[in-house]
């Protein structure tokens, strides 16, 4: 009996052993193009767990709505973390008008990597949360507060895991500002009797890019906004082909290079009023827009959860994370420090 199952353990084995060779041909080649993709890669490795780590920790405050409590925790949270990853963090204060005549005590928050580096590049998101489920299916949900785990949160958490494989570097002579624009989300509610006005949505980006410092020029922008959602794809988004072209098309071929063609379509989306429309207007400062795009869903291009009450953590996909961080990695460790 003995003898028999070790027989059997033997045949096993080798018939294991045979099917994982049947298959070499097949895994070869997957290996072969993931070759072209590492030999592709430059930089360091984007950790998504520590993004996702980020993003909940930014959601562990709550809905960062304007003037809310646990918005002013989070924002002092951001800005430590930046501190604490070396940069030099600035906050921009202003009170700005909401659609409904409300005061918004916003707060830009700006933290500058090699502050003295000519030639500089932003990447921005909002942090905000939207204060009014407005699109969710259930209109009990309408006046309720939306989480923002992906519609703020995950572009903050992305920017947050690039500031810290940042610090230390003394390789890059690239300067990064990374800018958390606030009040972005206070936007016209569908609920409203007003009709909708796109100005009154990017009211901290609107403030940034119309009080820059004199003889600020960075070369180009990059907006991360909704970099977490499942079954995200980030089609070319019209705004950003308008003003950045050359911006969209270093963007997506870095993406293409290392292996995530499959998150970054080569084809266009639609038009979308973002915190990137204020810096390319108002500032001139060339700027693209990462944002998803869902031709298929029928509750939102921007997909199911969009100002609903399932932007949460539940609803964030690590996996994205990681596409769009590692994207952003090789964009900026692809740049030289010369103008
Ligand atoms: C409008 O719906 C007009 N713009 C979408 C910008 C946005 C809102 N991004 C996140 N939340
Ligand atoms: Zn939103």
């Amino acid at each position: 009996m003995k003898h028999i199952r070790i027989t059997l353990a033997i045949t096993a084995a080798i018939i294991i052993t045979a099917a994982s060779c049947a298959s070499c041909k097949s895994t070869k080649k997957t290996a072969d193009e993931a070759m072209t993709d590492s030999a592709a890669l430059v930089g360091p490795e984007f950790n998504a767990d520590s993004a996702f780590n980020f993003v909940a920790m930014q959601c562990s405050f709550g809905p960062r709505t304007m003037n809310s409590k646990a918005h002013d925790r989070c924002e002092e949270w951001i800005a430590k973390q930046f501190e604490k990853y070396g940069m030099k963090v600035e906050r921009q204060r202003a009170d700005l008008k909401g659609y409904d005549g409300t005061t918004l005590k916003s707060c830009n928050i700006i933290a500058r990597y090699n502050p003295d580096a000519a030639k500089r590049i932003v990447i921005c998101s909002h942090w905000d949360s939207r204060p009014w489920a407005d699109n969710d299916l259930d209109k009990n949900n309408w006046h309720k507060p939306v989480m923002g785990a992906n519609d703020g949160a995950s572009g903050v958490g992305v920017m947050l895991e690039l500031a810290r494989l940042l610090q230390n570097d003394s390789t890059l002579s690239l300067g990064i500002d990374f800018v958390c624009f606030d009040a972005e989300d206070w936007g016209t509610p569908e609920w409203a009797d007003k009709a909708s006005d796109s100005d009154s949505w990017a009211l901290g980006a609107q403030y940034w890019a119309t009080h820059l410092p004199e003889g600020y020029q960075p070369a180009y922008g990059i907006l991360l906004d909704m970099v977490g959602g499942q079954n995200a794809k980030f089609y070319q988004e019209g705004i950003s082909k308008t003003y950045a072209q050359d911006v969209v098309n270093k963007v997506w071929g870095a993406a293409h290079s290392i292996g995530y063609a499959d998150y970054f379509p080569m084809t266009d989306g639609t038009m979308v009023n973002d915190d990137h429309v204020p810096l390319n207007e108002k500032a001139g400062i060339p700027t693209i827009d990462i944002i998803p795009y869902y031709p298929d869903c029928a509750q939102s291009t921007f997909g199911p959860t969009w100002h609903t009450v399932y932007d949460d953590m539940e609803h964030i996909d690590i996996n994205t994370l990681k596409a769009v961080g590692q994207v952003m990695v090789q964009v900026i460790y692809t740049e030289t420090g010369e103008q």
